[in-house]
């Protein structure tokens, strides 16, 4: 596979942007590669400028449950621009998504959009802070909220993938504000309330956590942070960023059957356009300014772009688009495991919906501990493989894979006989360094394979 082009356009990209890459994952470092620059993209197939394909389970890290430029969407957005693409003023759109958001989500009573999940989730806290009249927070180790201060303390994602969980740059303020549990632990939740009294506005979780990788809740888990928050007084904000319209139409809420306090939203909302939300209950967000006194503000906030393509993509959310997303992910799932027993490699397969995460672990993963267990460097290999075979897997081992509405069974099916060659050098690769770690004492590790 030649990939020139792209190397020579990284090489000039880390002359002008931080690393080459505005996100860090990007950059592929954490897998031993180097990123292809993408050309175009269409349906469930990612095109370089070296004119590969491949078959993409990134999918812009989770907008696209519909695919890449579906034709209907990409009507509605021409359609859209020539009527301007930014306002600064209120349009109908809003007001449309806002209804359709209430209609799916019944807990966000109001909602107010904002450009980005992290701004979704800051400004959240913000209104539970203002609301409690508490300054501390509780988050999970492993959950991602954003790069806001208060969320980069032991926090997933790409913050975990560089091995920077607690990032430099956050004052010690906002990171003694941030308390820490442990996800699938209530007993880890009542420890933290019980050793801060009266001082936690709130507890923010991804009900459904997909940024260590995909680690769904255990039974009764969310039911009993519910109640946990009740007790002490702070609020429970659900960060749908990732699970909102991915677990269902309503949500992982509407799976669970728990109603939130406040919920983060973004991604799907905006179809691969830059937006988030945040929304809830009627009375914390009467707080939020012109109503009352919390300030947040944007310029491109409810941009009449991102809201037309939020609408579209919600308004073809069908309970038919979800049980076909189950099916092929379920496909792809028993297909990954297949294929890693058959070549001897350990692997977990975590899927809930149309997310999945193959774990290079043989134990369970329900949680930061057991999801930082996964040998990465297996994931590396593996992912340096799938690549040369023209499959677009997440470059991290903490991050999940996106099934869309625009993957065929053939395209699984092509995956999974990916997987098979890739777990077979991940195999071979072990094998050979472990006699060779036997006859040598050690050695160098092998060289990334790009
Ligand atoms: N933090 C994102 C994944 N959970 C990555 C965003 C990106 O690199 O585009």
């Amino acid at each position: 596979m030649a990939t020139t082009r792209s190397a020579r356009l990284f090489a000039r990209a880390r002359k002008i942007l931080p690393g080459g890459v505005d996100s860090p994952v990007r950059a592929f470092t954490s897998v031993g590669a180097s990123p292809r620059f993408i050309a175009r993209a269409s349906g469930a197939t990612l095109f370089d400028i070296d004119g590969n394909r491949y078959i993409d389970y990134v999918m812009s890290w989770g907008p696209l449950i519909h695919g890449h430029a579906p034709r209907g969407l990409t009507k509605a957005l021409k359609a859209a621009v020539t009527r301007g693409t930014s306002y600064g003023a209120p349009s109908p759109l809003e007001v449309a998504l806002g209804e359709k958001v209430r209609a799916l989500m019944p807990s966000l009573e109001r909602v107010r959009f904002v450009s980005s999940g992290t701004e979704a989730a800051m400004s959240a806290i913000r209104v539970a802070r203002a609301a409690t009249k508490r300054e501390k927070i509780i988050k999970f180790e492993g959950c991602y909220h954003g790069h806001a201060d208060e969320f980069l303390v032991r926090a997933g994602s790409g913050a975990l993938t560089l091995g920077v969980p607690t990032s430099p740059g956050v004052t010690r303020g906002a990171a003694e504000d941030t308390l820490i549990a442990s996800y699938n632990d209530l007993g880890s939740v009542e420890r933290v309330f019980d050793a801060n009294p009266g001082t936690v506005a709130a507890l923010i979780v991804e009900p459904i956590a997909g940024n260590m990788g995909l680690v769904p809740p255990t039974n009764g888990f969310l039911r009993d942070l519910r109640a946990v928050c009740d007790a002490h007084g702070a609020l429970l904000v659900f960060d749908e960023v990732i699970s909102g319209f991915r677990a269902g139409t309503g949500g992982a809420q509407a799976w669970a059957n728990v109603k939130p306090d406040l919920t983060c939203l973004g991604k799907i909302i905006g179809g691969g356009l830059p937006v988030g939300a945040y929304g809830g209950r009627a009375d914390l967000m009467a707080l939020v300014a012109p109503d009352g006194p919390v300030y947040q503000a944007g310029t491109l906030s409810g941009n009449p772009l991102a809201m037309t393509a939020g609408l579209w993509c919600l308004e073809h959310l069908t309970s038919s688009l979800y049980k076909s997303l189950a099916a092929l992910t379920t496909r792809l799932a028993a297909g990954l495991a297949d294929a890693a027993r058959d070549a001897g490699v350990p692997v977990q397969i975590n899927a809930f919906g149309s997310l999945l995460t193959p774990f290079f672990t043989d134990r369970p993963v329900r949680d930061y501990a057991s999801a930082t267990s996964a040998d990465t460097t297996t994931y590396a290999r593996f992912f340096r493989a799938m690549l040369s075979n023209g499959i677009y897997a997440p470059p991290s081992q903490f991050e999940a894979w996106f099934v869309s509405a625009a993957h065929s069974t053939r395209d699984i099916d092509r995956t999974v006989a990916a997987a098979r060659t890739a777990f077979r050098a991940c195999r071979a690769v072990s094998a050979s360094t472990s006699s060779r770690d036997s006859s040598t004492g050690g050695g160098a590790p092998p060289p990334a394979a790009n």
